[in-house]
């Protein structure tokens, strides 16, 4: 179970957790009411059994049976032919050795524990960690993990407008040059190129990374929640403060998306 959501994968989301929830049957509480501030109720954990809860799963012996079948499925998929990886995390991701766990060893006719600690790659070959399934096809080869790992595919930085207006400028300003060497687009709208910061940091861009969006309804347009077709303002002022044509700015944005769709 990783704790990351950037990480995660499909087969945890589905069936993975829903079924450690349905297991463990989570039963929502209704909020308590609060005498010292009636308007905001006091909220309630939910009641469930122990599968429903990451720490306590593991004592749960239906815990085994489920997760025995998710590495199957794994492995499954894994033997099908045409797959392929999604996006990967960084390397580093990959090296880390984040688990500790305890094997045992006949030592002078004594059983000794001894610990088991891998990197994360490690456990991508689920042959090579000695696991076998009955079902399992041996003519057949789980798909590799490639090596090195390739780095992480280009990110959709989703909007700028509270990036370009929060923290210390330079911080800001070094952040975006490190998001654009990791491969990061940036997408800009009206309203963060009405601020003099706004405006720098669409001066400081790589041309070739640049999207737009309205980011409606959350800004405004003239008093009323931004929509697409405020798009041209965007487009016109992103033009004038690169000094480039607004027909050469939609032609480098249409350009700039189909280079992400691909990616
Ligand atoms: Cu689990």
């Amino acid at each position: 179970m990783d704790e990351d959501s950037s990480t995660r994968g499909r087969l945890e989301s589905f069936p993975q957790d829903p079924i450690h929830r349905l297991v463990g049957v989570v039963i929502p509480r209704p909020p308590l009411p609060n005498p010292a501030d009636p308007a905001n109720p006091i909220p309630q954990e939910p009641v469930a059994g122990g599968m429903a809860f990451p720490p306590t799963a593991g004592f749960d012996p239906i815990f085994y049976v489920h997760h025995s079948n998710i590495d199957r499925l794994w492995a499954e998929w894994s033997c099908m032919p045409g797959k392929n990886w999604g996006h990967f995390p960084p390397q580093d991701w990959f090296d880390d050795n984040p688990w500790h766990f305890y094997d045992v060893t006949l030592e002078n006719g004594q059983l000794k524990p001894v610990e088991v600690s891998k990197s994360r790659k490690d456990y991508f070959d689920y042959r090579a960690l000695g696991v076998s399934f009955k079902s399992e096809d041996l003519s057949k080869t789980p798909l590799p993990l490639p090596d090195p790992i390739p780095g992480p595919a280009p990110a959709l930085l989703a909007s700028l407008t509270s990036f370009a207006n929060v923290g210390s400028f330079s911080a800001v300003k070094r952040d975006m040059q490190r998001a654009a060497a990791l491969g990061c687009y940036f997408s800009v709208n009206a309203e963060m190129t009405r601020s003099d910061r706004g405006r720098i940091l669409v001066t400081e861009m790589p041309l070739d990374r640049i999207l737009t969006e309205t980011d409606g309804p959350f800004t405004q347009m003239e008093g009323r929640p931004a929509e697409p077709a405020d798009i041209r303002l965007t487009v016109a002022s992103i033009a004038d403060v690169r000094k480039i044509a607004a027909d050469a700015v939609s032609d480098i944005i249409r350009a700039n998306l189909q280079t992400l769709l691909k990616t």
